[in-house]
């Protein structure tokens, strides 16, 4: 097995970073592309066990990245919990309703029951770890309460959540219910994915950054550390709070393996104030890969030198759906041939 990314993770020396993207899965490549055109729509391909698990396995054999991430998406939460969602081509997720009072929040479901629908996760998770044959790590994901909890209240995607950061103001006391539920059933829900075989997990909080230092850490950063405090016992865990350089501080005391960040810190800062504490996942530009193969090249290994060990390398965000394959390759290339230097 390639346990790259798992030694990294167990503060083991490498010899060189392990390399994965995320939104690796579906986006870039012709054969997802392929493998969608077939079925009607995101939610039956999510729930298809056969293609879920062909999907999630086709970057590891066309890119030969590190680790596989699980075929799914953040939003399977909000819909077991009882908020129904479609895909619409291009605008993105969109609810069919929102929450809007109380009665809404009584009406969630949470816990262990909810997190039982997802049970077509679990399946696809065992399903792709016969296939992998122990090829590459698996990493299974959630989002965090904060970020379901913009989509919970806004109904699709936003600049600037505005109606869920209102929410918090208006309602406190109800927001933290709604938090306290999301944060029951991602506890059961990454529970289950790992008692089905994932290696890792990783917390997307896509949106951290729309809150302030205080409400991050009130409303955000709560809820993680109560995730990563009710996993198994020596879970690896990952955390990409983008954009919530304001809590750095409360990031880097949370009881998770890795912090995964965006390109608007430099190496050498995040290095410096981070040191050993934690392993560090990122950051290259997503852009980046739009480049000619040198700059790929360059900027590549500029993150690479400065990070040093402790690194996982990946992009600062999930990759754009219209990026080169060539790009993608070309930058999972560059990181497989990198050394470190001996010591
Ligand atoms: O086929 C299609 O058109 C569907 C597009 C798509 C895909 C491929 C969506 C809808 N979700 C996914 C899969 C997905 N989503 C994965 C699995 C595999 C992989 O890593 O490639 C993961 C990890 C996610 C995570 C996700 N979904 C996040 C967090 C990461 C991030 O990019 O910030 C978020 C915010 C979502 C919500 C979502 N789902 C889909 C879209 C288009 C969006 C974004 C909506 C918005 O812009 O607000």
């Amino acid at each position: 097995m390639n346990r790259l990314l798992l030694d990294v993770l167990d503060g083991q020396q490498t010899e060189r970073p392990p390399v994965w993207l995320m939104r690796q899965a579906g986006r870039i490549l012709p054969q997802y592309r392929a493998v969608r055109a077939g079925l009607s729509s995101f939610k039956e391909l999510v729930k298809n066990t056969d293609k879920a698990a062909e999907v999630t396995i086709q970057p590891v054999d066309e890119l030969g990245v590190d680790a596989a991430i699980v075929f799914s998406d953040i939003l399977v939460i909000p819909e077991a919990m009882g908020l129904d969602y479609e895909l619409v081509k291009n605008t993105g997720p969109v609810f069919s309703r929102v929450i809007e009072n109380e009665k809404d929040i009584d009406q969630m479901g949470e816990g262990d029951a909810a997190a039982e629908k997802i049970d077509y996760v679990y399946d696809v998770i065992q399903e792709i770890n016969k296939r992998l044959e122990n090829r590459v790590p698996l990493i299974g994901f959630c989002g965090a309460p904060w970020t379901l909890f913009c989509y919970m209240l806004e109904g699709h995607g936003s600049k600037t959540f505005s109606k869920a950061r209102r929410f918090l103001y208006q309602h406190p006391e109800q927001s933290k219910r709604l938090l306290d539920k999301i944060t029951s059933v991602t506890i059961a829900y990454l529970t289950r994915q790992i008692q089905s075989g994932v290696d890792v997990v990783q917390i997307f909080d896509s949106w951290a950054g729309v809150l302030g230092h205080e409400k991050y850490n009130e409303f955000g950063l709560t809820y993680i550390r109560r995730i990563l405090e009710g996993l198994p016992e020596g879970t690896r865990s990952i955390v990409f709070s983008k954009g919530a350089y304001s809590s750095l501080d409360q990031l880097i005391d949370l009881p998770c393996t890795a912090l995964s960040f965006d390109w608007m810190r430099t190496a050498k800062e995040l290095t410096q104030k981070i040191g050993h504490k934690k392993v560090i996942q990122g950051n290259l530009d997503p852009c980046v890969l739009y480049g000619a193969p040198e700059v790929i090249e360059a900027e590549t290994k500029q993150i690479l030198s400065a990070f040093d060990r402790g690194h996982i390398m990946n992009l600062g965000h999930g990759v754009y759906p219209d990026t080169p394959l060539e790009g993608v390759r070309h930058f999972v290339n560059t990181v497989k041939s990198y050394r470190y230097d001996s010591i």
